[in-house]
């Protein structure tokens, strides 16, 4: 390959000069760690001032045809990096050039903690495995076998940090036991059993230890998934091949991924995994900006439950842990169906080292059924098969699993796609009753209530970077003389202006969406352009204004949120959420009630999953999906797909 696009990730090499750079001039020594390193993305201006580069840039369009260029003189590439010193717990957020191998700026960031590192979690498993009191615990209750048991550190919320160890880069841990040497990690819970960790000095700084019931909170439960393990024979099931003879329909050009009229660059980070780059569309040969960016930039996991195991349990798997970072390799015919394209990832671990994920992301088509149908009763069926592009990436999070899918169709329709699976947090329940957050789930076993929420970061050019977001709700016009039946029914377009008004919550009751339109650009029809975010998965937080939790994630608050573009601002609830008493991302921001009319808009979504635990989730969790949709609404002058070939029958293609 050439020189790297722009919006390409950072290299093995790269990163490895970044910490080269910070070791020499800053003086960053084996007792630092890295929280983070990545590309400092390009302005917007700067990559539309590059050379027509086939991407769909932000302004106006470009046109298709010809191979990527990333010849010319393109942005000077740049990284930013955060690190910490563990003796003294003070970060540090630094610039570095990669083209004059310097540092170009370096700022104190005095009070925060920067996000939990992979390093963290597999040390601090190490350090409280051989520690001595753990040991004695786990052996009152019969555990004797450590090479069975597991610890998990979370971070812990700031509210509710003891005021012996304020200012700490505090941890707090469960720990769980393998009822065999390959049985599954999280299938026996030791309830009441919590490490408190100073994850700087990697020291147990006490350990919580009330083991519930006279059984010590072990019940004899099926916690189990391998085969050889679960207490029922396989089903059968025959092979399901998927055959492409012929090759794929897409391209892949460094990160540059084109398939039946779209294209879009692929992009990858510590924190939000996958990144979407300049998404277009080609339209009668014009290649149309749709999207400059779309990922995911926060997760919070409130644990809804108040006991002892679980009132601590408030996951940002984003801000603290990231999604990038968790991302796991994917394995062909399991993962991943067909004719796969995989792409690599890499990342630095805490010590600056770069790590590959090999696999990391997929890149494969999929048959979608029907894509449009009409039987004429005279000449017979004329019918199209759908298919569409799916980029995808999974993550481990502990016990969690989340699968993300960004899907482009030939219709021109996105749909975002998160599947939640793996291993619930269980613990112990008395014998006889019913938890009342939670439940039960095998015996005196209970899985509290939870919720995921996801915050999805869609910044939109819908033909253009200035864009005007409306609400867009059906109502029935009242009955009288007009419209004597009752049957009129409006759609009813509302503009929001300004950030206050760019807080919007689901409605039901008026199907509320919100398009995203370009007043600058109409279709044939002479209406302007739009896309229309269709909401799906969006639920309350259900968190009383007083609570703790929320005052750290006020995003959550609403479905959805609109700003004006800002570079800066990336991270809804704050950059560095880790022990954080406050959201400093979207309120803060949207507190200024900027003008968001006809301008470059960032919609900042609020999905996920409502977790009401469920017997069926356990011992494995079947997939639980969740999806919202940006689909075109005047975008095209027609059906866009009136253009797909039919399907030759019996096989062919
Ligand atoms: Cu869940």
């Amino acid at each position: 390959m050439g020189a790297p696009h722009p919006l390409d990730p950072l290299t093995a090499a790269e990163f490895r000069q970044v910490v080269a750079v910070l070791r020499r001039e800053r003086g960053v020594s084996d007792g630092w760690r890295f929280a983070s390193i990545e590309l400092a993305e390009p302005s917007k201006d700067a990559l539309r001032a590059m050379p027509a580069s086939g991407d769909a840039g932000g302004v106006g369009s470009v046109e298709t045809g010809g191979p990527d260029r990333t010849a010319g003189p393109g942005p000077r590439r740049e990284a930013l990096a955060v690190c910490w010193d563990t003796g003294d717990g003070q970060a540090y957020r630094a610039v570095v050039s990669l083209a004059d191998d310097a540092v170009v700026a370096w700022e104190h960031l005095p009070g925060q903690q920067p996000n939990l590192t992979v390093d963290e979690w597999h040390e601090c498993d190490e350090v409280l495995l051989g520690h001595p009191r753990l040991a004695a615990a786990l052996a009152r209750r019969g555990v004797t076998d450590l090479s069975l048991v597991v610890t998990d550190v979370w971070a812990y919320p700031p509210s509710l940090v003891p005021e012996r160890y304020r200012g700490l880069r505090l941890g707090w841990s469960d720990v769980w036991c393998r009822g065999s040497e390959q049985g599954s990690p999280y299938a026996h819970h030791l309830s009441g059993l919590h490490p408190i960790v100073d994850l700087n000095r990697m020291e147990l700084l006490e350990l919580e230890d009330e083991p519930p019931g006279d059984d010590h909170g072990l019940p004899p439960v099926m916690g189990e998934y391998l085969p050889k393990l679960i207490p029922v024979p396989l089903r059968e099931v025959r092979p399901l091949h998927v055959s492409q003879p012929e090759g794929v329909s897409f391209t892949l050009d460094g990160y540059l991924l084109s398939w039946q009229n779209w294209r879009l660059r692929l992009g990858f980070n510590y924190r939000e995994g996958l990144v979407l780059h300049t998404v277009g569309f080609t339209d009668n040969g014009r290649l149309r900006p749709v999207a400059h960016r779309l990922s995911f930039a926060e997760m919070v996991v409130p644990y809804r439950d108040v006991t002892a195991d679980h009132y601590r349990r408030t996951a940002f798997d984003i801000g603290e842990w990231g999604l990038g970072f968790m991302t796991t390799s994917l394995e062909l015919g399991c993962d991943c169906l067909g004719e796969i394209t995989y792409l690599d990832a890499v990342l630095p671990d805490s010590r600056g080292e770069p790590r590959t994920i090999t696999n990391a992301i997929c890149v494969h088509e999929e048959d979608s059924g029907v894509l449009w149908k009409h039987v004429d009763h005279v000449f017979g069926a004329e019918v199209r098969r759908a298919r569409r592009l799916v980029v995808s990436f999974h993550v481990t999070v502990a016990n969690y699993e989340y699968l993300v899918y960004w899907r482009f169709y030939q219709d021109g329709n996105i749909e975002c796609e998160v599947r939640a699976t793996g291993i619930m947090v269980t613990s112990y329940f008395p014998a006889g009753q019913q938890p009342p957050t939670g439940a039960l789930v095998d015996e005196r076993t209970y899985a509290p209530f939870h919720q995921h929420f996801i915050v999805a970061r869609l910044d939109l050019d819908v033909d253009g970077g200035d864009n005007t977001v409306y609400a867009a709700e059906s109502a029935a016009l009242p009955t009288g003389d007009a419209n004597p039946d009752g049957l009129a029914l409006v759609v009813r377009e509302t503009p929001l202006r300004t950030e206050s008004e760019g807080r919007q919550d689901y409605d039901w009751q008026r199907q509320r969406a919100w398009k995203v339109v370009n007043e600058t650009v109409r279709n044939a029809l002479g209406i302007p352009v739009g896309y229309k975010l269709v909401p799906g998965g969006t639920f309350p937080a259900m968190l009383d204004e007083a609570s703790p939790v929320l005052r750290r994630a006020e995003a959550l608050k609403h479905s959805l949120w609109v700003t004006p573009y800002r570079a800066d601002e990336r991270w809804p609830c704050g950059e560095f959420p880790t022990l954080s008493e406050r959201d400093t991302g979207l309120p803060r921001w949207t507190a200024q009630d900027r003008p968001i009319e006809n301008t470059d808009v960032v919609l900042w979504y609020v999905f996920g999953i409502h977790h009401l635990t469920r017997p069926e989730d356990w011992p494995v969790m079947p997939a639980d999906a969740v999806s919202f949709w940006l689909k075109p609404f005047g975008f095209f002058d027609r059906n866009p797909a009136l253009d797909v070939p039919p399907s030759r029958p019996h096989g062919g293609h």
